[in-house]
């Protein structure tokens, strides 16, 4: 293994000098980022999954709207247990997206188009498949510390019922242990049990991982994003989580969460791998973070992360203490708010990233819009107008600049998600009626976001030649790229001038943020402020008619209207999902 220093360059190497390209201090500020879920995103071979010379074929697509970053999701070798988020090795790219030179090849095609590249890193596991953890399976090897062993719980049998070493619920439902008969004992697996959770508490294991990033970065990518990872340092006695009545396993995210360790981690790996000497950009994905912490990671002077991804605001629609199936009403003033506090926590220390959705999240207009045909276009408009005139950086899930919405199974068999699946099952056969699961399903499976990009009204919507691994929205017909390029009215325009506004206005970047009118039901109003230019954002998020309180919302007679989702109209009386940007000085 070559040491972190060994193999950090101090400049550009010439091997990869067609592929650097230049990044600036703070570039990651004024950037849009377009993530990619390469398995949905365009087919180059009609085998039905996404590939790598797919998206190198699409790249004019990301180049026309404008955005500065890919974030990729996966594409490395993988038994695609969890869709790629199972790595059996981190150096390699899996058959099934293409290969190195594919990768080289894209790299290539992003940064001549001036798009830097992020890759998704994940470290908090990798795959039951990895060779770490096939040597680690051994219990003489010098691997078997690398993973989480443990024994049976004292006084049981180990592979009985109850003998699991703690009583911790896997994200994927059952439990998050699992018997290795071989030697005995059990293994950590937090998501699925072909995902086995790394132990950062060895050194080895932060070292060999910090290795691998630098390989990366000399390959000419421009920043990670980091899956789960708060979760790399748990409380490292393993204990039980307080027992739930009724339940076998528990969500310990207090154990495993957010541990003492990982500001330390954090800022080893910045160092090893010089994320910020590099200017790379890295966003964590940090599952029950609060802003306090937030603040910490992304407190430049701390060198951990620039951003991390919050999930406060996609819990608002749960019931309270219930899981993400457990599905509440959203209170506008609630969502408003959350995003406030958050402007308001890292307003003078530290980053924030804006989203709606992603490849784990329901799509954002069917969530947070309407998708109705009345009301889709519009209402995706609107939604992006919010996000964008938030101070962070915005991530754009593909399919997002086209309002792509939800899909609508109606049988269990049509899922592919290995969550939505375990969950079905686990839920049945504790009782729950199969509608009642499927409803759930419905509104919050992880596969609404995965379904393929709808590029064109041709068969399977110009995605692959061949059947595609998860049906496309029978909505494509309508919802498409190429119809969406066409018409100057659409989403993809849309969002196509507010990403050029980020490029041309400080005051979107840098403005201070302040909300207006909280608790109003309908209308998200904010303003942003940079010496004497004031940005004016009011948006009707309803399907209603909307009608602003006279005196709440700075006067723009004579300010300039920079976007509007309408022709004509005030900003006094808003139609349905209405929305105006004005820049007042
Ligand atoms: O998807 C979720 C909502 O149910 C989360 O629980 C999700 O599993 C969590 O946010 C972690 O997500 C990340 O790590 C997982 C992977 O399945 C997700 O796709 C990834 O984004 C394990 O690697």
């Amino acid at each position: 293994m070559s040491s972190p220093e060994q193999s950090r360059p101090q400049q550009a190497t010439t091997s990869a000098a067609g592929r650097q390209i230049e990044r600036a201090p703070g570039w990651w500020k004024s950037a849009v980022v377009y993530q990619i879920y390469p398995r949905s995103f365009a087919d180059s071979n009609g085998d039905g999954v996404g590939d790598i010379p797919g998206i190198t074929a699409r790249v004019d697509h990301l180049a026309d709207l404008g955005v500065d970053v890919v974030w990729l999701s996966p594409v490395y070798a993988s038994p695609q247990d969890d869709n790629g988020y199972d790595i059996s090795d981190y150096e390699d790219i899996d058959p099934t997206f293409g290969s190195l030179a594919d990768l080289d090849a894209l790299i290539e095609a992003l940064h001549a188009r001036g798009i830097k590249l992020v890759m998704d890193l994940v470290v908090n596991h990798t795959s039951d498949e990895h060779a770490w953890f096939a040597e680690s399976r051994d219990p003489a090897s010098a691997k078997r510390d690398w993973y989480w062993w443990r024994p049976a719980r004292k006084g049981f049998t180990a592979g009985t019922e109850g003998a699991e070493p703690t009583n911790w619920a896997s994200f994927f439902s059952g439990s998050a242990w699992q018997f290795d008969e071989q030697s005995g004992e059990y293994y950590l697996h937090l998501f699925s049990r072909k995902q086995p959770d790394l132990n950062w508490e060895n050194p080895e294991v932060r070292q060999a991982v910090y290795a691998m990033m630098n390989r990366w970065v000399e390959r000419g990518v421009d920043g990670f994003r980091m899956d789960v990872i708060n979760l790399i340092s748990k409380q490292p006695e393993l204990r039980d989580a307080p027992a739930e009545s009724g339940r076998a396993f528990v969500f310990a995210a207090d154990e495993f969460a957010n541990g003492p360790r990982l500001e330390e981690f954090l800022q080893e790996m910045n160092a090893a791998v010089g994320l910020d000497a590099r200017q790379l950009l890295t966003v964590g994905e940090m599952p029950g973070s609060t802003i306090e912490l937030a603040r910490r990671v992304t407190d430049p002077a701390n060198g951990e992360l620039n951003m991390v991804f919050t999930f406060e605001h996609v819990g608002l629609d749960t019931q309270p203490g219930g899981s993400k199936w457990d599905i509440a009403e959203l209170s506008l003033p609630r969502l408003k708010q959350n995003l406030a506090a958050w402007q308001e926590g890292l307003a003078d220390v530290g980053w924030n990233s804006l989203y709606w959705d992603n490849h784990d999240q329901p799509r954002a207009v069917s969530r947070f819009g309407d998708d109705s045909p009345r009301h889709r276009v519009n209402s995706a408009k609107t939604l992006a107008t919010v996000q964008h005139a938030h101070r962070g950086t915005p991530y754009v899930y593909q399919g997002e600049e086209l309002g792509m919405t939800n899909t609508q199974f109606v049988d269990i068999s049509a899922y592919r998600d290995i969550e939505s699946v375990n969950y079905y099952a686990e839920a049945t056969s504790l009782g729950l009626a199969p509608e009642q699961v499927l409803g759930s399903l419905a509104v919050r499976s992880r596969d609404n976001a995965r379904t393929p990009v709808q590029w064109d009204d041709s068969s399977q919507a110009g995605f692959t030649q061949g059947i595609p691994w998860l049906p496309v929205n029978p909505n494509y017909v309508v919802v498409n790229a190429a119809a969406a390029v066409a018409d100057p009215g659409s989403t993809f325009h849309h969002l196509r001038r507010l990403i050029e506004l980020r490029h041309t206005l400080p005051v979107l970047v840098e403005g201070r943020f302040q909300l207006l009118l909280p608790d109003h039901e309908q209308i998200w109003a904010l303003t942003r402020t940079l010496g004497d230019q004031v940005l004016v954002v009011v948006a009707n998020c309803s399907s209603r008619p909307a009608v602003v309180p006279a005196g709440t919302v700075p006067d723009v007679r004579g300010a300039q209207l920079l976007l509007s989702t309408h022709e004509g109209g005030t900003t006094a009386e808003l139609a349905p999902w209405e929305s105006r940007v004005h820049l007042i000085g």
